[in-house]
This record gives structure tokens, sequence and C-alpha cells, in this order.
């Protein structure tokens, strides 16, 4: 069975990350096809693969699993005894919901703090809502550590939860938002997990 996920560059795209963190964590074989965003034929070269025009996909025997939500999902279906999701049901069905709407919703947050390994801190007038989304973003956070007992990640292990909001993680440290102190041992976390180190790298040779 031959895996292969599409990503956009690694300093730019969000959704890729999420998806390419889930593959590894749960340690799955695959290859990867770059393509470059924001260039004259990105789209073109996109759709070759996903008709989505999006990227990430995932192309396994035949389909085209295009978001990285359905990515993620697909994953933790097939690989099981990765626990890419808690196994509690309780913190499984909190855990879904908190990357739901990581998924579908921030926009102020993903709109006015976007998101550019290589392109420097910026200091922006954050509006209402954006502060809002933050607050409730590290609500979020608290809430999940409490009922799961986690002291690092989300809930345990890192999983497709901590996945989606890794990309936030770097928005905050990119636009200097300053996260509460109990939330501090999570933002450690997930800057010393392997594979983010990892992304990172790769993130800085692409310069
Ligand atoms: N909901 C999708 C969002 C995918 C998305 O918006 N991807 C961006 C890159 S991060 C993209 O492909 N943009 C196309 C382009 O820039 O032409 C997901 O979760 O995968």
């Amino acid at each position: 069975m031959s895996t292969t996920l599409v990503i956009g560059d690694f300093s730019k795209s969000s959704w890729s990350f999420r998806a390419w963190l889930v593959l590894v964590t749960a340690d799955v074989s695959f290859e990867t096809v770059q393509i470059k965003l924001e260039e004259k034929d990105t789209r073109e070269r996109i759709l070759k693969y996903s008709p989505s025009g999006k990227v990430p996909a995932l192309l396994q025997d035949g389909i085209v699993i295009n978001d990285s939500l359905a990515i993620s999902e697909y994953i933790a279906s097939l690989y099981p005894e990765a626990h890419v999701w808690p196994q509690e049901q309780r913190i499984k069905a909190l855990a879904r919901a908190a990357a739901a709407e990581m998924h579908s919703g921030f926009t102020h947050v993903r709109t006015q703090m976007s998101f550019g390994l290589n392109t420097g801190d910026t200091p922006e007038v954050l509006t209402t809502e954006t502060k809002d989304e933050i607050q409730r973003i590290f609500d979020i956070w608290s809430d999940l550590r409490k009922v799961s007992g986690s002291t690092q990640f989300l809930c345990g292990d890192f999983g497709i939860v901590d996945a989606m909001f890794v990309p936030v993680v770097f928005r905050f440290r990119r636009y200097g938002i300053a996260v509460p102190a109990p939330l501090q041992a999570y933002v450690d976390a997930v800057l010393a997990y392997a594979p983010v180190e990892q992304w990172l790298q790769l993130a800085a040779e692409e310069i």
C-alpha cells in the first residue's frame, strides 16, 4: 500500500503541517509531494493530485483524501494502535470537539495572525474578535488538560487535537501573545516535540 501526502511549503502551509504531524505521530510510512504555494501555477499543480485544489491531500491506492481533519480521522481508523485520539470515550469526544472547532473556526485569529514560519514577527493591533478567540483557545487548552489530567499535551500523548493547535502556538509566538502561566508547559511540550522540530528544520532549509 503506497501512501503519499501532498503538502504545501513547510513555512506557509499550516494545514499541511497538521496532517503531516498526524502521519508522523502514527509512524506511517509515506512519501511527500510538495507544491509551492502562491505561485502562478500552484492551483494547476495541486489539481493534478487533489480535486479540491487545496493541500494537504493523502493519496492511497487510487483514492484521494483531501482535508487535514479527514486525513487525520482516516489515519486514526487505519492505525488504531497509534492512539492519535484519546482512548477514553469522553475525553475523545472532547478532543474531537476541540479539533473540529479549530478546523472550522477561529477565523479572526487565522485571518489577522497569519501563519508564516520564515516571515518574522509582525506587530499587529488585534481586534476584539481576535482577542476573544485567543481567550477561547486558552480556555479549550485549559479545559482539556484539566479533564484529561494531562500535564504536557492536551489529552495525554501527542494526538490529532494537538496537531490541530500546533500552528496556533506558532502564531501566538509570532505575534507576541502571552500564554497564561499554567499553559506554558503545553507550549514547551509542543516546541520540544521531535516531529515539530523536524518540520521547523525543514521550513528553515526552505528559505
Ligand atoms: N480545510 C482544509 C484547508 C486546506 C487549505 O486551505 N490549504 C491551503 C494551504 S494551507 C491551500 O491549499 N491553499 C491553496 C492555494 O494557496 O492555492 C484542510 O483542513 O485541509
